[in-house]
């Protein structure tokens, strides 16, 4: 004869005593398992008289149902046990200083943008982003490019696979960015004046000691009432002494062409070269460092805009180009080999972030 009562409170005191997820498994084993002892007892009811095998085993598997509900709230207590245990021992210090060995850099693209970004912030530019994945629409019609024009040639633009009407193209500048606002594409901004300048990747299929593939471009443009080139000439001016942290910069300004542009030119900046140095801000050589312009009145009225009502101007910079100069960076295509020692040689600290009150 099985004494139920003994069993039940000895089993149910064995799963209590559990403390580890092994050791109730084995409990369960013993008590539920095939050669358990509840199922040696179910077992007996065989050779038990009718009454015996009624009462009894009706008591067995009440037992049996209620170990097995200790058994399974004994195992979800020891989970949440174990699982505070494994959070404290894999517990990190997210305020801990890194360690100097194995510290990250801010690439000298990343730093020069945000340059770029905190001194035309200062003069009340926003900044607006657009896709990568351009039409040509946006990436050319737009802009006043034509059909013919060679920078539509297939060696010049990376086409993608076409996908319905027009083409789809990687950007080969950031302008579609100042047509998407403008066109109101951008829902924050709704019409005129702008005041933006679009940072960001372009693509020119174009690969050799002077060009990378993949670049990077911060275009700006400013459209207003009565906008003229005076404010083209005093904005770019301002820009360059803060950017290579000059309190004055020869500059000139040398009439060029640019489709989306009229008047346009480019920009160069004093220096002096010598054997093996190049001193910016000072000498008798000129350095090309960005093109301009008054926005061309086609690209004003392709984007729905009056050109007698409204004007801008409107600039391009290349940005490693920028970064070559200013950090003495000698070969661009090193910008993108991802050479950990040229990156903690010309990266910068992650906390040393550029401010025109910092002195950028
Ligand atoms: C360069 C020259 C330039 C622009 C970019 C522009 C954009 C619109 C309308 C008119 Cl939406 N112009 N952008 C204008 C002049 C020059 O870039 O040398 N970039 C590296």
């Amino acid at each position: 004869m099985t004494d139920t009562n003994t069993l039940r409170s000895q089993a149910l005191s064995a799963i209590e005593h559990c403390d580890s997820s092994a050791t109730l498994e084995e409990q369960r084993v013993a008590l539920l398992g095939k050669k358990g002892a509840i199922t040696e007892a179910l077992k007996t009811l065989g050779a038990a008289d009718a009454d015996t095998r009624k009462t009894l085993g009706a008591t067995l598997n009440q037992i049996k149902q209620e170990l097995a509900e200790a058994i399974d709230s004994k195992k979800a207590q020891i989970a949440a046990v174990e699982l505070n245990a494994r959070l404290a021992s894999e517990k990190i210090d997210v305020t801990l200083p890194s360690r100097p060995e194995i510290r990250g850099s801010i690439h000298p693209v990343t730093q020069v943008i945000e340059e770029i970004t905190a001194i035309f912030a200062d003069m009340g530019f926003a900044v607006a982003e657009g896709p990568d994945i351009e039409d040509d629409a946006h990436n050319f019609d737009a802009l006043n490019i034509p059909e013919s024009h060679p920078a539509r040639q297939m060696h010049d633009t990376f086409y993608l696979q076409g996908n319905g009407d027009g083409k789809t193209l990687l950007r080969t500048h950031t302008s579609p960015v100042q047509i998407r606002t403008m066109t109101g594409g951008q829902k924050d901004n709704s019409g005129p004046p702008f005041r933006f300048i679009a940072p960001g990747s372009t693509y020119r299929c174009d690969s050799d000691l002077t060009h990378t593939p993949m670049f990077h471009q911060v275009e700006g443009f400013v459209i207003d009432k009565d906008i003229h080139m005076g404010h083209l000439k005093g904005c770019l001016i301002e820009f360059l002494k803060a950017f290579f942290e000059l309190d004055e910069v020869p500059v000139r300004f040398r009439p060029s062409f640019f489709p989306f542009t009229e008047p346009s030119a480019e920009v160069d900046i004093g220096c002096k070269r010598s054997k093996d140095e190049l001193k910016i801000g000072a000498g008798n050589d000129w350095l090309e460092v960005l093109g301009c312009g008054m926005v061309h009145p086609n690209v004003l009225k392709n984007c729905g805009l009056d050109p007698d009502e409204w004007q801008g101007f409107a600039f391009g910079m290349g940005v490693e180009r920028l970064a070559m100069l200013k950090y003495g960076i000698p070969d661009l295509r090193t910008f993108f080999d991802s050479d950990t020692r040229w990156l903690s040689h010309y990266g910068f600290d992650a906390l040393n972030i550029p401010s025109l009150l910092g002195g950028l």
